[in-house]
């Protein structure tokens, strides 16, 4: 861009920055918008709360300001409008693909668990009874033996699962659906993050050996980390549970864990379990083997839900609101004309609309903001608010000089495009803001790992919100001692995982907590 445009610019004030995100609310003023009405310019439209002076209202202000959450009247239930529930079809047909590649296919089981088939497994509901929801009435009428609403399908599907595998042919059994479930909680509702009813896929599926399992528990939970790391430009740590974090009725739990650095807490992306054979004993699912002999399946479960959405806000959101990676955007550029007094506004129109088939042409996906009553300073900040990755600024110079403008919503840079390039240019910008996403926020989840030998140390890292890893000797014991005497207004810490990934353990190394000798390094911290 020229300094004479930009001189034009700055008088005209087209090219304002947003003004929204500054602690003073913006003065109403009047502005003649292309249709030459007046409007009222609108106030407190944008963010009102900084990242780190109140998360938990930014947050909150964040998801609803730009259009991601409607707030509804039953709590802890929230409205996913358009806007967020894309980012879920994205990474829904991401992860859909993937596991029918795998040989996994989709299937709807009820919403409905009877009592009997809820309670059947009483170890692996005990612990998760009060989150249960039931259907007392209908109408007027008590029902006469209430049911439940799914928290996750086990219940249902299992008995289903003994009467369809029958011999080994009938293996391997791969389900997965994509449903909703309703866990009643009582902790502090927060959109995405913890809802009472959420969307998830859930994955079931059952084996003649327990090495398919296993080979399966580990692909799976590798897609996991392809949607947090490579779609939401999320850093997550692979793992597996220890004993007590582990999901009771299974045999192991692999997880990704990922870190909110701005509450210090971290948060479980999500589960891939190997379940052995506990289920299969429970709901009896055997199959004859090809020597005719009868033996237990080996099932795994698996899970992500729209919480991933919640983890990708927390960690990219800025003091201007949402900045959504690209890969997941439903609008990765948006254009928007920056019309002049006495610029014929169709010529802008038209330009707009070469751009934007250029851009579609190359398979982005690109909005085109033409409306007449706003102007584009007022524009920027809308778009910057629902985190659309890439702006392109088209003015009457920019026509004349045959370019375009981009603006990044990463990081504020600008630059001028010529027409001819402005498709490739687009995608490479895009590109490099999905990596720029990953890699800035790789960098301050590694700050936030703290490595550690003794208690004292520990704990101060704690307190300095970090996430601990940490040599442990894996004790039941030591790992509720542990949570007891770190136990305080904040929550207690826990084993988020054991990385797969582990530095070095000398001989002699001894466990953090209880002196006894360390076998293993263990991630710990505060979590949701
Ligand atoms: C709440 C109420 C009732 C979690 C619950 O992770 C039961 C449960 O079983 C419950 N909350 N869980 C554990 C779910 C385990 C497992 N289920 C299939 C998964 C992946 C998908």
């Amino acid at each position: 861009m020229s300094s004479e445009a930009n001189q034009e610019e700055l008088q005209n004030g087209t090219r304002s920055t947003n003004k929204q995100g500054s602690k003073k609310p913006p003065k109403e003023k009047k502005e003649t918008v292309p249709s030459g009405k007046e409007v009222k310019k609108e106030t407190k439209l944008g963010m009102t709360v900084k990242k780190n002076e109140n998360f938990g209202d930014w947050y909150s202000e964040v998801v609803v300001k730009s259009g991601m959450i409607e707030y509804y009247d039953v709590s802890g239930c929230y409205i996913l409008r358009p806007w967020s529930y894309a980012i879920w079809e994205v990474l829904k047909d991401f992860f859909d693909a993937e596991i029918k590649k795998l040989g996994i296919q989709n299937s709807y089981f009820p919403l409905f668990v009877s009592e009997q088939a809820l309670t059947k497994e009483k170890d692996h509901i005990e612990g998760f009874a009060p989150e249960v929801a039931w259907v007392t009435k209908s109408g007027n009428t008590e029902l006469e033996v209430p049911i439940a609403i799914r928290p996750t399908s086990e219940t249902v599907m299992y008995p289903v699962f003994a009467k369809w595998i029958r011999g080994h042919r009938d293996l391997p059994l791969r389900l997965n659906q994509w449903c909703n479930v309703v866990r009643w909680e009582f902790k502090h509702p927060t959109p995405f993050i913890r809802s009472r009813e959420f969307l998830w896929q859930e994955g079931h599926t059952a084996f003649a050996t327990k090495e398919e399992a296993d080979e399966e528990v580990k692909i799976v939970l590798e897609l996991y980390r392809k949607i947090y790391e490579e779609y939401l430009a999320v850093p997550v740590v692979k793992g597996i549970k220890s004993e007590v974090e582990k999901f009771a009725g299974g045999l192991y739990t692999t997880t990704v864990e990922a870190f909110i650095p701005n509450t210090g807490r971290g948060i479980q992306g999500a589960t891939s379990h190997c379940l052995g054979q506990n289920f299969s004993k429970m709901f009896e699912i055997f199959f004859e083997d090809d020597k005719g002999e009868r033996s237990l399946v080996w099932q795994n479960s698996w899970a992500f839900t729209t919480r991933v959405i919640g983890v990708m806000v927390m960690i990219h959101g800025d003091d201007k609101g949402l900045v959504l990676p690209p890969k997941v955007a439903t609008v990765q550029v948006v254009i928007i004309p920056v019309p002049y007094k006495n610029v014929d506004f169709n010529q802008m129109l038209d330009a707009c609309n070469e751009v934007s088939q250029k851009l579609e042409s190359a398979g982005l996906r690109v909005k085109q903001d033409t409306r007449d009553n706003y102007p584009p300073g007022w524009k920027y900040s809308d778009w910057e608010l629902k985190g659309v990755p890439l702006r392109i600024e088209i003015g009457p110079k920019d026509i004349e000089n045959k370019q375009v403008r981009m603006v990044r919503r990463d990081n504020f840079e600008k630059e001028d495009v010529p027409l001819e390039k402005v498709a490739q240019r687009a995608a490479d910008l895009l590109d490099e803001i999905q990596a720029n996403l990953f890699k800035k926020a790789k960098e301050v989840r590694d700050l936030c790992i703290k490595k550690v030998f003794t208690w004292e140390d520990f704990i101060e890292a704690l307190n300095d919100k970090k996430m601990v890893l940490a040599p442990w000797c894996d004790d039941v014991e030591v790992e509720e001692d542990v949570k007891a005497r770190t136990k305080g207004d904040t929550g207690a810490a826990k084993t988020l995982c054991m990385p797969f990934e582990q530095p070095d353990l000398p001989d002699g190394t001894v466990c953090f907590a209880s002196g006894k000798p360390a076998k293993r390094w263990a991630l710990w911290g505060r979590s949701y």
